[in-house]
């Protein structure tokens, strides 16, 4: 089985597809897409024309994955490994994939909506698109407190797809806005950083973490991060 990850590792959407990765163990090759080189970009835009990352190809079978949630489930798919991301249960992997895609579209996309706004150019920016993303986090952080436990995981005992696409969007939403009032959310993400294959994640990150916009430029930030100091 020959698979080829193309993707950035500080990239929070790649993140939850490498949790998977490493949650079953699978094997991989990783490929570094730089979209900010032309070269890069046409090369990514031939394997996906959308050029949105993570995509993962399967060399052997032909198939070309985009969508983290769906390479998360074509890995739960390849290897007994670890635990399943995906429950065989219908209703538990009902519920498994509801927390999936409330997690994509209510915390993830509002916290990249307030990124790629500050890498807009001066006098290009949308404030108003930005409160509302900012409302979104709001609501979905008093949500999410009250649908989570004092321990266990995103979807109940089991480590599951809702980790994966929790971890990533929620470390980073951290620094955008802090968790002071949300107990559970905070120890649940001080929980997740200490799991591996969210733990090597951050590790693969590391140096990129001072790219972070509006990310302080003293240089222990990253260990600050760390240390929930948000
Ligand atoms: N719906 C996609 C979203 C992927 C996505 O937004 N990826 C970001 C990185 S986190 C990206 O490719 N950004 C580059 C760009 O928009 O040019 C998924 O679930 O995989």
């Amino acid at each position: 089985m020959t698979l080829i990850l193309y993707y950035h590792p500080f990239s929070s959407y790649c993140q939850k597809a490498l949790m998977a990765l490493y949650e079953k163990e699978v094997d991989f090759e990783p490929f570094k897409v730089d979209l900010g080189d032309p070269q890069g970009r046409a090369m990514f835009q031939a394997v996906w024309a959308y050029a949105k990352f993570p995509v993962l190809h399967d060399i052997d079978t032909g198939a070309t994955i985009p969508e983290a949630s769906i390479i998360c489930e074509y890995v739960d798919g390849l290897s007994n490994n670890g635990v399943r991301l995906v429950p065989t249960d219908p209703e538990e992997a009902r519920r498994v994939r509801i927390f999936d895609r409330v997690l994509d579209n209510y915390l993830h996309t509002p916290m990249q909506k307030i990124v790629a706004d500050r890498l807009r150019p001066e006098g290009q920016r949308d404030p108003y698109g930005v409160a509302e993303a900012r409302a979104l986090i709001a609501s979905s952080y008093d949500i999410l407190e009250s649908r989570l436990f004092d321990v266990g995981w995103f979807s109940g005992r089991e480590f599951s797809l809702a980790d994966c696409a929790a971890a990533p969007p929620l470390f980073y939403a951290a620094k955008l806005a802090p968790l002071d009032k949300h107990r559970r959310l905070r120890a649940y993400l001080q929980r997740v950083m200490e799991r591996p294959s969210f733990k090597r994640c951050l590790d693969e990150a590391r140096d990129f973490r001072p790219y972070f916009p509006g990310a302080p430029e003293d240089d222990d930030w990253a260990d600050k991060a760390d240390q929930m100091a948000f």
